[in-house]
């Protein structure tokens, strides 16, 4: 379990063998259950959490409610101070933490630290945006009347966070929420839990180091039962929430009933369309890390790809070949491509939808199937397939969080294509790969792909921070990390102020006493 240099990043990261919900001796307050992370890499225990019990999230929940007094009174550019120094201490830690990300979760060191960049970088941009939390002036209808909005910080932000991207979805909302003068209390999945108390362990440093409270930020522990104190909590203005579409449904529910605000990140089912004009090279090299990267378990990652007939066999037999020189094996070994899945759990999805699509009349054209044998010891490893199928397969409509790409084929005009890559229940992200303008632009265009990313010329997944994160119908509607995405963090005030000595009415009533 310690190759690769695993004992000294947990050294560095100051994970200890069990862990508390924060990291300073001031306010452990987990003493719940314990949680034990077992790497998917090789089997072994990394370290255990304690879970967190109702009266340890009361406790939680007055720190930060505490917290958030001091913290909203601080100037934004001053917040933005200390989330410059998170991302330093982030730099500091680049390269333990990513280590950590590709040992707990299993996705490659590569992507462990491209996780870890996305975290520097939404923290670049949160300290510039922290001077930048703009409202607009309005011209008032009445003489001698000034009217202005603006952004208020929200109160105690509630997130909740998958495992495949167990360190980064945190910091898009945290790093925002707090210029916005918001406090966090953070709930990573039950899965990645020591990636949690690694993260904690950083800000808390931070914290002290600046002497603010260290209830700007909570890390509580468990499954979605802890979730839940917050999604019935009032006291938790806003709910971010990332993973599966089933567990949207209910924490938008949930949050709904007491009118408070969601932001969600759920399933994709993302596709590749591949035009006749298609570079059919950056299709290969798009579509195999789309499907591959992450063990295919990203939300944006390649599920789908929408090949038109006069160059399928040609696309397909470049895709299948890329899929040769895969190497399959510890996602710390920087020579290999693929992890493991997350768990056993999500091998048997896997097998399930490589059994399902045959049933439902597809063909395999690169044959799946789990490791075993020496170095897939913990029998997390499996092989990345790709079937032949239609778009209306129950399967296929279905997002299988693992490296299962479907090959659908259509004839006939690009608007074809758009109609099978909109034909599914989820839209977060979507690709176009062509030459051709007008295959792009209708793509774009109005009446074209339905996702909130929408890509021409690469793929679907690795999305940028500086733009707005999310995507339509069942993925949820959220938005978060870059553009405007750090409104839902606050609230909005409208002002209007009277300097004159009358009081005029708005839409012109007399009121006269
Ligand atoms: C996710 O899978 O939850 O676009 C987020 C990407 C990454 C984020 C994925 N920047 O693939």
């Amino acid at each position: 379990a310690t190759n690769f240099g695993i004992k000294e990043a947990l050294n560095q990261l100051g994970i200890k063998a069990v862990n508390e919900g924060t990291s300073t001796g001031s306010n452990n307050f987990s003493n719940g259950d314990i949680i034990d992370s077992f790497s998917p890499v090789d089997g072994e225990l990394i370290a255990s959490v304690k879970s967190t019990t109702r009266e340890d999230y009361e406790m939680a929940m007055k720190t930060a409610t505490q917290a958030f007094k001091t913290w909203r009174l601080m100037p934004a550019p001053q917040r933005g101070e200390i989330v410059r120094q998170f991302g330093e201490k982030l730099r500091e830690n680049k390269e333990a933490l990513g280590k950590l990300v590709s040992y707990e979760m299993g996705k490659s060191y590569q992507e462990g630290l491209g996780e870890v960049q996305e975290m520097i970088d939404i923290c670049d941009f949160a300290v510039g945006l922290s001077r930048q939390l703009h409202g607009l002036t309005m011209h008032s209808e009445r003489p001698g009347h000034r009217m202005y909005e603006q952004y208020h910080p929200l109160g105690v932000v509630g997130i909740i966070s998958a495992f495949n991207f167990p360190v980064a979805v945190w910091s898009w909302n945290t790093a925002l929420a707090w210029i916005c003068g918001d406090v966090c209390i953070w709930k990573p999945s039950e899965k990645t839990p020591i990636c949690g108390v690694a993260c904690q362990n950083i800000i808390a440093e931070v914290l002290r180091e600046n002497n603010l409270p260290e209830g700007i930020s909570c890390l509580i522990n468990g499954d979605y039962k802890v979730g839940e104190f917050m999604t019935k909590d009032t006291r938790v203005p806003l709910i971010s929430a990332t993973g599966s579409t089933r567990m949207g449904k209910i924490v938008a529910k949930e949050v709904a009933g007491r009118l408070g605000k969601s932001l969600l990140e759920l399933g994709g089912n993302n596709a590749i369309i591949v035009t006749p004009d298609a570079d059919i090279k950056m299709t290969v090299i798009g579509a195999v890390f789309g499907a591959v990267g992450t063990a295919g378990q990203r939300c944006t990652s390649t599920r789908r790809l929408i090949i038109h007939e006069s160059i399928y066999d040609k696309v397909k037999n470049a895709v299948a070949d890329a899929y040769k020189q895969l190497r399959i094996g510890n996602p710390l070994d920087e020579t290999n491509h693929v992890g493991p899945l997350i768990d056993k759990d999500a091998v048997k999805m896997y097998e399930n939808a490589l059994e399902r699509v045959v049933e439902e009349g597809g063909k395999i054209v690169v044959d799946g199937g789990v490791l075993s044998g020496d170095g897939y010891e913990s029998g997390c490893y499996v092989k990345p397939a790709i079937a032949e199928a239609e778009n209306h397969f129950e399967i296929v409509q279905h997002e299988t969080f693992a490296p299962v790409l479907y090959l659908i084929k259509y004839s006939g005009d690009v608007e074809n294509a758009i109609e099978f890559q909109n034909g599914v229940a989820q839209g977060l992200s979507s690709a176009i790969m062509t030459n051709n303008l007008r295959e792009a632009e209708r793509f774009l265009s109005h009446a074209g792909s339905d996702c909130g990313i929408a890509n021409v010329n690469i793929g679907t997944s690795g999305a940028e921070i500086g733009g707005a994160f999310g995507g339509e119908k069942e993925t949820g509607g959220g938005r978060e990390s870059g553009s405007d995405a750090w409104k839902i963090y606050m609230r909005r005030q409208t002002n209007t102020i009277n300097y004159t000595t009358e009081l005029p009415l708005a839409q012109g009533i007399k009121f006269d006493l």
